[in-house]
């Protein structure tokens, strides 16, 4: 076996040597990087800033409450808890927070593009609440809003509902979605784990002002280190700080803190809604150069994208998801199997996959160089090696980058 040493610089090799097209990874900056090896790793401090269980918090409050203070201006929310371990556990808590174990949460459909912790039988969300949830309309693969405003019709005992997708190209209409669950007498919330780096930069309609609480993953678009963030309104900060403290986490990954801190930053600078734009112009091109090469072949589910991916159903290549996943992979064109909605198949195999533009953005490219990776994945997966010419194609960035 190599050494730990030498296993992350053979991750750092690979990272810097594939085009990376997983829709729910980024590289980070070597500022945010750099947050993640500093000694508040060594420290404890559960409890908030003034508040805590331990002493000797002075530095750890500072950068706690800088954190908080950078959410809370960057997303114009009342609230926000930066503890959170990840996107998941930001749900989790939020669940923990604002509603009872065995409510009613309509959500949206795991296999339409929802998340996990949306209510999957198999996570603590779906065995603790009573999850039902809305899809997507099989002739145009958008949000069944018109099921949605039925199910809320026709359960007058939804508690909740949770908006938001790990795998939807299209905008989601937080506003319209909220006004149904208001009538309602439901709590929104929204889930923007996908799109927080999107919607910080106003790439996209933000759920804030109409939500009840906005939870994220921080390691997505928004490119910070790997974590989660909860926004809320003032009044239910209490519930939601107790929530994640004590109630579902001990002590905070207060070098991750600073991360997000750090990547909080970096998300409030003009070059990063400039980073978004183009992550979302690269996103458009890439769909339109799957429909250019063949349609069929390639079917863009929705026709297109709104965001940072593209969710392309694979069946006219002959191979499933699974096995396109791992021929690009063989030769470092990464990108991930993915359900798409009505899927035949198992989502061990799927018919489709999810390509995102995050990662290769934040190396610079634009629009021609995702119609060139498009080309690459087709050569690739019509038989031809191209390792060659992806390896090309990031020494090209790289000295673009270095020289811009
Ligand atoms: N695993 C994440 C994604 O890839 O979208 C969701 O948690």
């Amino acid at each position: 076996m190599q050494t730990i040493d030498q296993l992350i610089s053979s991750e750092r090799q690979r990272q810097t040597h594939s085009v990376n097209l997983i829709a729910s990874e980024n590289y980070v900056s070597e500022y945010v990087l750099r947050m993640l090896g500093t000694v508040f790793t060594n420290k404890y401090a559960e409890g908030y800033p003034g508040k805590r269980w331990y002493g000797g918090c002075e530095f750890t409050d500072v950068i706690e409450q800088h954190a908080i203070d950078l959410a809370k201006a960057l997303f114009k929310a009342e609230h926000a808890n930066v503890q959170p371990h990840s996107g998941t556990q930001a749900n989790l808590a939020a669940y923990l927070g604002i509603i009872k174990p065995g409510d009613k949460v309509l959500a949206f459909r795991l296999e339409h593009g929802g998340h996990l912790s949306h209510g999957a039988p198999f996570n603590a969300s779906g065995k603790y609440y009573k999850f039902i949830h809305y899809g997507v309309r099989k002739e145009d693969g958008l949000i069944d809003e018109a099921e949605y405003a039925r199910l809320l019709k026709e359960n007058p005992d939804i508690k909740l509902v949770v908006t938001g997708a790990s795998s939807y190209p299209r905008a989601i209409p937080f506003a319209r979605m909220a006004a149904l669950a208001r009538e309602h007498g439901a709590l929104f919330m929204a889930d923007i784990a996908h799109i927080s780096g999107l919607v910080a930069a106003g790439e996209h309609e933000s759920p804030v002002p109409v939500s009840d609480v906005v939870t994220m993953s921080t390691h997505k678009t928004i490119r910070g280190p790997r974590g989660g963030l909860i926004l809320s309104k003032s009044s239910l900060a209490s519930k939601i700080d107790r929530a994640v403290f004590p109630g579902c986490q001990g002590g905070p990954l207060v070098h991750v803190i600073a991360g997000k801190a750090a990547m909080l930053e970096e998300a409030t600078r003009p070059d990063f809604k400039k980073y978004t734009k183009q992550v979302i112009a690269n996103a458009k091109a890439m769909a339109a150069a799957f429909t250019a090469i063949n349609a069929k072949r390639y079917r863009v589910l929705t026709g297109g994208t709104d965001n940072h991916m593209v969710m392309v159903d694979v069946t006219g290549t002959g191979k499933n998801g699974l096995e396109v996943e791992k021929l690009l992979g063989e030769q470092h064109l990464y990108v991930n199997k993915n359900f798409i909605p009505y899927d035949p198949r198992p989502n061990t195999e799927t018919s489709g996959i999810r390509v995102g533009a995050p990662m290769i953005t934040t190396l610079g490219a634009v629009e021609a160089d995702m119609r060139k990776v498009v080309e690459l994945i087709d050569k690739a997966l019509s038989g031809e090696n191209v390792s060659q010419q992806v390896q090309a194609m990031m020494q090209d960035l790289t000295s673009r980058k270095q020289a811009g």
